[in-house]
């Protein structure tokens, strides 16, 4: 016989459901970038301490969203259950916390800068039906324990109170349903997204522009060795945005402000009207650790951000530009990054396709030579011409450093942690990068040995990774294989062990292996 508390506990956790679902629907339908539920997420990772999200970053990877969802899921029902029990003991008191979440909800809403005033309808509702079910639902309870204790047997108010939870199940079991399908075809975005067609770069040669086309001998064809071009699907994701946000290209625009002589916007067809460039460019983030995968080389298609601040005319004295996302999230670059001769973009293209959505559709920042935090604005919107001195971007404020120069690097992919192979000449292989400086040599070395030269794949350009190749002859036993970069500017990758925060790691990679 399942106890009192516990079916006020369940009507605690119906109503909250039904509540969630029905906020998450209307959000959907009204407000898609901001739902109740994300705004709280979003508004709980902005407010985390950034030791804790780094910690998220490096344990869960790119997963981190999912378990984190899971996690406020887990909260959500807890404190449902716990509203349930209040409400049974205390009229009101169980609604109370529901209106509690109501607010919370609204305030967290009101933290997103995509809200709008339509955005407040999705938690006002799932405060409302959320307390309306409670309500039905504990009194409906209460009835039955009248009934029984009237000597009556309570048995129609039973069959009353089980028919209200058993519907309000249905309900939710249905709409939460709906709610899944209206999240997976989520949404206009994809279609708005297909029917894009980008023009082709302008600038092609001959001799085609360097960065543009792969020459003879980048690719050193071995196995298991990370390919020069990273697939879109494939490409590491990092960023704070819970729900990917939704921006309808027809409706985005730049603004450039700030230290300017004009301010300047631009729509999406103005871009697509301009002279494109196509580079590959390699991006790195700063959480990627020493042998990490969060470093990926794209095509990118876009327009180069110096001409749109040449357009807008730099005053004297500004040396940032801070890059503004729709979602709030904010990068600050180093003036001269954008406006030097490197191919930073104003990208709509990734690998010959509009930007995945993920990766900022419409239109991202890219910039050869700095970590994406300082610089890799996704779903960008607004270019604000500043000083370091006057303004601070997302992750500056939150401990890691101002400027986010990439660290000359390498890594080892052949052979595997733990690999097996056979005696002879062993094929050490992987890639090293130094964006914007570029890749002089890269050099191998066995168990601690001496370093030898690894044969370096030609370089696409300064801003892309290379790989490199070198065979070694070792006899059976486990051995450890290291590399290092040197780049162009004579920089050496550093040996000494450094974490990620706040301004890159460094080290070397290291693979244990066994040759039989
Ligand atoms: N809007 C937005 N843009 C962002 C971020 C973010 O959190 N929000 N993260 C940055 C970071 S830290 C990196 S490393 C790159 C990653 O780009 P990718 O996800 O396309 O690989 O995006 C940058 N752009
Ligand atoms: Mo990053």
């Amino acid at each position: 016989m399942i106890r009192r508390r516990t079916w006020a506990a369940l009507s605690g956790a119906l109503a909250v459901g039904l509540g969630v679902i029905g906020g998450e629907l209307a959000a959907a339908a009204l407000s898609p970038s901001v739902t109740p539920v994300s705004a709280v997420g979003s508004a709980v990772i902005d407010i985390l301490p950034p030791g804790v999200k780094d910690w998220a970053i490096a344990w869960f990877g790119t997963a981190d969203k999912t378990v984190f969802l899971a996690a406020v899921a887990v909260l959500i029902t807890v404190l449902a259950l716990a509203a349930g029990i209040l409400e049974y003991r205390r009229t009101f008191a169980g609604r109370a916390v529901v209106a509690g979440f109501g607010v919370i909800g609204a305030l967290a809403v009101a933290s997103r800068p995509q809200s709008s005033l339509v955005s407040f309808v999705a938690p006002v509702l799932a405060a409302l039906v959320a307390i309306l079910v409670l309500g039905a639902l504990v009194r409906s309870l209460r009835a039955w324990d009248r009934a029984s204790e009237d000597g009556a047997g309570g048995l129609p108010a039973r069959r009353r109170f089980l028919q209200g939870a058993s519907g309000a199940a249905v309900v939710a079991v249905a709409t939460g349903a709906a709610a899944t399908g209206v999240r997976s075809t989520q949404s206009a975005v994809a279609g708005q997204r297909a029917a894009v067609r980008l023009p082709a770069p302008t600038e092609t040669g001959p001799p085609p522009p360097v960065g543009s086309v792969i020459p003879a001998g980048a690719d050193l064809g071995v196995e298991g060795l990370t390919s020069l071009v990273t697939p879109s699907d494939d490409f590491y994701r990092i960023d704070t945005a819970l729900v990917v946000p939704v921006v309808d290209p027809a409706q985005w625009s730049l603004k450039v402000t700030g230290r300017v002589d004009r301010e300047v916007e631009i729509t999406f067809d103005d871009l697509l009207a301009l002279p494109l460039i196509e580079r590959h460019i390699t991006l790195a983030c700063v959480s990627n650790t020493v042998g990490g995968d969060l470093t990926g080389t794209a095509r990118w298609l876009g327009w180069p951000v110096r001409e749109l601040l040449a357009r807008a005319g730099v005053q004297p004295g500004a040396d940032m530009v801070l890059s503004r996302s729709v979602d709030g999230f904010t990068a600050g670059t180093p003036l001269e990054a954008l406006t030097d001769s490197r191919d930073s973009l104003l990208a709509v293209g990734m690998n010959g396709e509009p930007l995945p959505v993920e990766h900022g559709f419409p239109v991202r920042l890219v910039v050869p030579g700095l970590y994406g935090f300082v610089s890799a604005t996704k779903w960008v919107s607004e270019l604000t011409v500043t000083r370091f001195a006057d303004d601070r971007a997302y992750w500056s404020t939150r401990g890691w450093s101002e400027r986010g120069p990439v660290k000359t690097s390498s890594r080892v992919d052949v052979p595997r942690p733990s690999a097996r192979v056979a005696a002879g000449d062993v094929v050490v292989a992987g890639v090293a990068w130094a964006q914007h400086t570029g890749v002089e040599a890269v050099e191998v070395r066995v168990d601690g040995g001496p370093w030898q030269r690894a044969t370096l794949g030609t370089p696409i350009s300064a801003d892309t990774w290379c790989q490199y190749r070198a065979t070694i002859p070792l006899e059976a036993g486990t051995h450890t294989v290291q590399s290092r970069a040197v780049d162009r500017a004579g920089g050496v990758q550093s040996e000494a062990s450094v974490a990620p925060a706040p301004d890159g790691a460094e080290g070397l990679h290291t693979v244990t292996f066994t040759v039989t």
